[in-house]
């Protein structure tokens, strides 16, 4: 960023900004995050920071100072991979972040949020200094992490909705016991209970049809010896649709199966949720800017949902927002092999100059 001459600087929650400054100080703003999921992939986030710097860097060298100002966003803590609160960054930029969770969001070991801020010198007190009034439109390049761009054969897709998501953490309560000398018709089995939980909730979502999902991807057992029977199980559900309706009888129908089975097997069950973020419509206006662009530009696009979250959907409540998809191999993503070779990444960080061009120097 310092490179290209942009100012740089980084907020309270860590954010990092490259600001191109314009006559008009509110910020035509564009990037993705920076963060990833253990065992991801090098794109998802990675690509949005790259194309964004790459756009501007080609707007600054030949059209120089922009109307009104470009900011490169490289935005922290979007996945809630370490600590079960995704869109972390883009929440304090939104000023939808309550200092409070900097004690109450832990991790799996107990570890609040705002002590690893502090340990990397910031400071939890000041995340409110993080809101931003001063942005007038925010723009994401991402992968797709999904298929249909390539089953297409198209090269870009213009987002304008992002799925509704829920996040909880399901703890299940049983009985630990020596698994050598408990018969069988005596045992009260946290994971046999969390086991069959799990099958349900696909179940659940497989009944509702596509585009529902639900998710168990992280399961811990205690106290976790191979000869003690579990007398505790914890695990995450990641639940989505981007009909509002469906979305919400799919979180009604887990619900029960959850009280249900756990009363059958004679199981105590607690439910803490830790995101609901409803379907997010985009800025219909930077959709339309996004889509005649493509046109303009001869790319071969389509109106897209995405079912995947992103900082997008946080922005979109604050700014008016929309996002550009490039396609992924296989829809792989979320782990090593996730890919878009580069000449299917140009035309999307093309179509990204060109809007950020329209927004920022022809406005
Ligand atoms: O989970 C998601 O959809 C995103 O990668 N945070
Ligand atoms: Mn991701
Ligand atoms: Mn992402």
């Amino acid at each position: 960023m310092r490179e290209l001459g942009l100012q740089v600087r980084s907020d309270a929650v860590g954010n990092l900004f490259g600001r191109l400054e314009g006559d008009d100080p509110t910020a035509v703003m564009t990037g993705s995050h920076i963060d990833t999921v253990p065992n991801g992939g090098p794109l998802d986030g990675a690509l949005g920071i790259l194309g964004a710097l790459s756009a501007v860097e080609t707007l600054k060298t030949q059209l120089g100072r922009p109307r009104r100002t470009l900011e490169v966003l490289v935005c922290c803590e979007e996945e809630g991979a370490a600590y079960p609160a995704n869109y972390w960054g883009a929440r304090a930029i939104t000023g939808t972040l309550d200092p409070a969770e900097a004690a109450s969001v832990k991790d799996a070991d107990g570890r609040p949020i705002g002590d690893a801020m502090r340990a990397v010198g910031l400071d939890p007190a000041a995340i409110p200094s993080a809101r931003r009034q001063d942005v007038a439109t925010f723009v994401e390049l991402h992968i797709e992490q999904g298929r249909l761009l390539e089953d297409a054969g198209l090269e870009v897709g213009v987002v304008g909705a992002i799925t509704g998501q829920y996040r909880a953490q399901v703890v299940v309560e049983g009985r630990p016991d020596h698994a050598g000398t408990t018969p069988m018709d005596l045992r009260s089995d946290a994971y046999l209970g969390a086991a069959e939980m799990a099958l349900r909730v696909a179940e659940i979502a497989g009944q509702l049809g596509r585009p529902a999902v639900a998710t168990v991807g992280r399961v811990r057992l205690e106290p976790g010896a191979v000869n003690v029977v579990p007398g505790r199980a914890t695990f995450s559900l990641d639940a989505r649709h981007p009909d509002l309706a469906l979305f919400e009888e799919l979180l009604t129908s887990l619900d029960v199966a959850l009280h249900e089975i756990a009363a059958r097997r004679d199981l105590a069950v607690a439910v803490t949720r830790h995101l609901y973020e409803e379907p997010t419509p985009m800025s219909a206006q930077v959709q339309d800017l996004l889509g005649e662009t493509a046109d303009a530009l001869g790319l071969r696009w389509m109106p897209m949902t995405s079912g995947a979250g992103h900082d997008s959907e946080i922005m979109a409540r604050a700014y008016p927002t929309a996002m550009i998809f490039v396609p992924s191999q296989g829809g792989r993503s979320h782990r090593p092999d996730e890919w878009t070779p580069i000449e299917q990444i140009v035309p999307g960080v093309r179509l990204l100059a060109h809007t950020l061009r329209r927004l920022a120097y022809d406005a």
